[in-house]
């Protein structure tokens, strides 16, 4: 499958339309979205690569858009992308660093001080780190920063050592370096089957306990001439998505189990995802947003093509999704046996998180994505156990589920990077609120206005309790949970 154009031959759900480009409704089309430049890093845990630097200059602009005008934005406020390289990313390497890195990181900083110049900025390593939390070390001045001999850079430039990784799997340099190219990786047995089997069990009791709650926020997202809090019944809600929704069923949704599930939050504020969101994300300090499970019934529709950061209200590019599936799951292609019919695996727009030229160049609505080239690519079968991971603005879609299949459960958990900024929808005027796609404001709602009520709250870096932080596991509020 090598082109949007092929996932017209995915078998489809009676009744319903390919789902690919070209949109085909108002509300599919707001749903596209997507941004993120994010360059090479080849970062792992007490290593260093200096390739980190294209990263920091890549998002600094590749985060303005689409959620803001850009030429009107303030960059102060992009704190997280003003990283002195060699400050916030830098692992003590375990010999000293060679006479040709340091020299390439000496450039590398300097180029990206003359962007910061290009751009009208005074002094952005020394005025922008103020207030964030997940780049530990003051940076130096830039003149200390880009200092003129390769000795002053060792010495001005290196931080303390961060704290190896206590526990977790330590993802290889290939696999960083595809998660950054592609956008999505999958991690194989990276789950105790165990634990599977118990948060399956537990997902399974959610769904039922939970399922009208789950459709009566399908009618509100999909039928918006609809009241939910007027449907009372199963089968009110079936009719009302019958008749009146703008798109097809593709999925119900039941979110945050883990602050009422203890087999959920094991898995979801555990070490073994956090321990990868952390690598993935570049990032030393990780906290959760959400976990969200997705159920597909036989006859399902399309999951429509999306981001998931065009639902979050975070200002951010360092946002990672682990799609956890509950059972094995045969993938687009059927898996190894001819015979076996396609399940609904996730779909990714390969390199769709770095394409920046996307939203910045084009109007999103109606916009079909056969020329952008991408090669799609999904996750082929997967096994209990194993992992799917894709970042904030990969653009990806699952198929329909087949008739005579066995339902789909996958259980989401959100990551993100810790510093990251609420939408400052409110005071900041150069924000686009109006891109924010509502869908799972059911989920954020409750923190998200606890934390903008108040003055000045607008835009404040993303810290509240129900979103715990999950990495360092010696920082780990997982115990909090259940509530
Ligand atoms: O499982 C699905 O069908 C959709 C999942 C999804 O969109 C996600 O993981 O972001």
């Amino acid at each position: 499958m090598n082109t949007v154009s092929d996932l017209n031959s995915l078998p489809r759900a009676q009744g319903s339309v390919p789902c690919c480009c070209p949109l085909r409704n108002a509300q599919l089309q707001r749903k596209f979205h997507t941004l993120g430049a994010l360059g090479p890093r080849t970062r792992t845990p007490g290593r260093e690569s200096v390739l980190l630097r294209t990263r920091h200059s890549g998002t600094a602009l590749s985060s303005l858009a689409p959620r803001h005008v850009p030429s009107q934005h303030d960059l102060s406020r992009q704190d997280e992308q003003y990283d002195v390289p060699l400050q916030g990313e830098y692992s003590r390497p375990r010999s000293p660093p060679s006479n040709r890195a340091v020299v390439a990181a000496a450039a590398a900083t300097r180029r990206i001080k003359s962007r910061w110049i290009q751009l009208g900025l005074e002094n952005p390593f020394v005025s922008n780190m103020a207030g964030n939390i997940s780049s530990p070390p003051a940076p130096a001045p830039v003149t200390a920063a880009v200092p003129r001999s390769v000795t002053r850079v060792r010495h001005a430039a290196i931080p303390p050592a961060p704290k190896p990784a206590t526990s977790g799997t330590t993802l290889s340099d290939s696999v960083l370096l595809r998660f950054e190219r592609d956008g999505f990786v999958v991690t194989r047995r990276l789950m105790p089957t165990d634990q599977l089997t118990s948060l399956r069990a537990a997902c399974e009791g959610e769904v039922s306990a939970r399922r009208l709650e789950s459709l009566r926020h399908r009618v509100r997202v999909l039928c918006p001439g609809v009241d939910p809090a007027s449907l009372s019944s199963e089968v009110e809600m079936r009719e009302a998505l019958q008749n009146h929704a703008t798109d097809d069923l593709g999925f119900l949704q039941f979110f945050n189990l883990h602050r009422t599930s203890s087999a959920v939050c094991r898995v979801a504020l555990g070490p073994e995802l956090a321990a990868v969101a952390s690598q993935l994300l570049a990032a030393r300090r990780v906290r959760v947003y959400q976990d969200c499970l997705f159920l597909k019934e036989p006859g399902f529709a399309e999951t429509n093509w999306h981001s998931d950061l065009r639902m979050a209200p975070l200002d951010t590019n360092d946002f990672v999704t682990a799609w956890i599936p509950l059972r094995p799951v045969r993938g687009v292609r059927g898996g190894s046996s001819s015979r076996s019919p396609p399940d609904s695996g996730l779909i990714f727009a390969a390199g769709s998180h770095r394409d920046f030229a996307l939203p910045f160049w084009h109007n999103m609505d109606g916009r079909d994505l056969s020329d952008r080239g991408y090669a799609m690519k999904d996750t082929g079968p997967m096994e209990v156990g194993d992992v799917s991971w894709h970042h904030g603005w990969t653009l990806h879609c699952a198929a329909p589920q087949p008739v005579g299949t066995p339902p789909r459960l996958a259980l989401t958990v959100a990551f993100f990077a810790d510093g990251a900024r609420l939408l400052a929808r409110h005071s900041d005027p150069t924000v686009r609120p109006e891109l924010l796609h509502d869908e799972d404001a059911e989920s954020y709602a409750s923190w998200f206005d606890q934390l903008t009520k108040g003055k000045g709250r607008d835009g404040a870096v993303a810290h509240h309790k129900l979103l715990p932080v999950v990495w360092p596991p010696e920082a780990s509020e997982a115990g909090n949970f259940p509530l």
